[in-house]
């Protein structure tokens, strides 16, 4: 072992570390490319320390960052059922990256979790298509090799690609083949057998915003395995576009309006994923050409309501029950809407899908979905065991059997491990396949309340502090109480404001009963953030 140690210091030397702090964020380091050499190495050496503290188990690093513009590049580790690295190993991770001795942080964590040694450790990694990928993808190598560990790179996968591998390798198959084809196999054909069991045909032509991402790629190649159920034109494909500029969707949400580079009519029903394929949105132009916008809490009800009618259809009950979880993003409406009009009961957790994820496990079918698409549903074992015995017990052509079989297709169309863009859409699109819902049915559901994102520069964005899930600001002292008086003013009217844990900025994010007002309560918050938390550049 100390040979191993000595020889991941001497190597970490063509690794140097530049004079930077880091922090792992709320999805792994994230920033400007030039930094992050260093922290690819060591996570290399972390990666194989967590393999074998998980009994040999695979770990998965990806290399991508994911909605930030394409100079920046990130990394994250991903826990041995393809879930997001366990956050009391965090700490650690930030230590390593900023260990001035990588060795003393390595002896650290041997000795803390007890790590034997003589476990072999193995660690798949993938990247998404920013130039830099390459290269970090060789100093993770050099890291993992460095403790001897053993290394399978994937080149480059769809951030939920690679969860799904890392989850399919540790059940034996299990949940799947760890191959990029096994996946497309196992999602198109459960896609197939829902279209089929729905009775209902028609081919529906979707307008995909790729975002000049990974997902773009490899949307053309899943549209292979649907066998013509689906027609998908891709825009925004890479082949001139630069990476989430102007496009994809982050800048949707942000922007509520249609990416550049799209050709849309009034109907059209549109799509986009962000930079590395884990979130989605839905969106379109209304027959007044307005732009509506179906984020992660439309996707959520859709999919939530769908999952009740199917279950109250096999009169299976659940101990745990049906759940949705949210962050403080949600809009008002469509937490109203899942408690009152779909009677399913709401949690809410701090942003982040390592929050949320946690919490949906309390429940047998937890949904969870970010308002900016990020979301999946994870369902206990018990849940397809019940199901099976539906299957089993009722006549093959009866309601209830269908609705059993329809929730175990559901289950294999969804990537339980983390958001999948290709994945929900897959789920949007049988839920509507099925109902005959066109994006103005499914917008009908509820109407959003007007709201507004902004970001704000500030010197040291870790001087905002908060509580109750990130709703409350505890420091600095004063800005909630200014933010509760700025809300005061307006009707219906929400507002709260959060460090980024993924770019260096504060998020504002403000609802009101119109837009104007959802607007002009976002500019006063942001203004106030600027005055009270040391604001740099132009006061907005
Ligand atoms: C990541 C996380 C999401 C989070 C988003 C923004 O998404 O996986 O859970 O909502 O960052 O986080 P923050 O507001 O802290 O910057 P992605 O798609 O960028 O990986």
């Amino acid at each position: 072992m100390e040979s191993s140690l000595q020889k991941a210091a001497e190597i970490s030397q063509q690794h140097p570390k530049p004079d930077v702090k880091f922090s792992y964020g709320t999805a792994g380091f994230r920033m400007p490319a030039e930094n992050l050499d260093s922290v690819m190495f060591r996570m290399g050496l972390l990666a194989v320390l967590r393999s074998k503290a998980k009994g040999g188990q695979v770990i998965g690093i990806v290399v991508t960052a994911s909605h930030n513009p394409v100079q920046d590049n990130g990394v994250k580790l991903v826990d041995p059922l393809g879930e997001m690295l366990q956050p009391s190993w965090e700490k650690h991770a930030s230590n390593l990256a900023n260990a001035e001795d990588i060795v003393d942080v390595l002896r650290g964590v041997l000795s803390e979790f007890g790590i034997d040694w003589g476990v072999p450790a193995k660690v798949f990694a993938a990247r998404d298509t920013r130039p830099s990928g390459g290269q970090f993808v060789q100093a993770l190598k050099d890291g993992v090799e460095a403790l001897g560990g053993s290394f399978h790179d994937y080149g480059i996968l769809a951030t939920p690609q690679l969860h799904y591998m890392v989850r399919c390798h540790n059940t034996s198959g299990q949940y799947g083949e760890a191959t990029e084809e096994g996946y497309y196999k196992k999602l198109s054909n459960a896609f197939l057998d829902l279209r089929s069991l729905s009775g209902k045909t028609g081919v529906p032509e979707i307008k995909l915003d790729g975002a000049n991402g990974v997902g773009a790629l490899k949307i053309k190649k899943f549209a292979k395995y649907l066998k013509g159920t689906l027609s998908i034109q891709v825009f925004n494909d890479g082949s001139s576009g630069k990476l989430n500029e102007k496009c994809g969707a982050d800048y949707v949400k942000l922007h509520q309006c249609a990416p550049d580079g799209m050709d849309i009519n009034p109907g059209d029903r549109c799509v986009t994923f962000d930079g590395d394929a884990d979130r989605v949105l839905y969106f379109y132009c209304n027959k007044d050409g307005k732009f509506q916008l179906m984020d992660g809490d439309k996707i959520a009800t859709l999919l939530v309501g769908y999952l009740k009618e199917k279950l109250d259809k096999t009169d299976v009950t659940l101990e745990r029950g049906l759940g949705i979880v949210q962050t403080a993003y949600a809009n008002g409406n469509s937490t109203a809407y899942a408690e009152k009009t779909l009677g399913v009961p709401v949690a809410c957790a701090k942003t982040g899908v390592k929050h949320v994820h946690h919490k949906a496990e309390e429940f047998d079918i937890g949904v969870y979905f970010e308002a900016n698409g990020h979301g999946t549903a994870l369902f206990r074992n018990e849940v397809a065991t019940k199901m099976n015995a539906v299957v089993e017990a009722e006549d093959a052509g009866s309601e209830k059997s269908k609705a059993a079989k329809q929730v175990l297709s559901l289950i294999d169309l969804v990537n339980q491990t983390v958001g999948d863009a290709a994945s929900d859409m897959l789920v949007v699109e049988s839920i509507l396949h099925e109902k005959g819902w066109s994006l103005d049915d499914w917008n009908a559901a509820y109407t959003d309340l007007p709201n507004r994102q902004r970001k704000v520069t500030i010197k040291d964005r870790n001087v905002i502090e908060t509580t109750d899930a990130e709703r409350k600001v505890t420091a600095p002292e004063g800005l909630q109480d200014e933010i509760d008086k700025l809300v005061a003013g307006y009707k219906s009217a929400r507002s709260f404001v959060r460090p980024s844990g993924t770019e260096d900025v504060v998020r504002v994010y403000a609802e009101a009963d119109r837009r104007e007002a959802a607007d002009s309560l976002a500019l006063a918050v942001s203004q106030a953030v600027y005055d009270l938390a040391g604001g740099v550049g132009d006061r907005p």
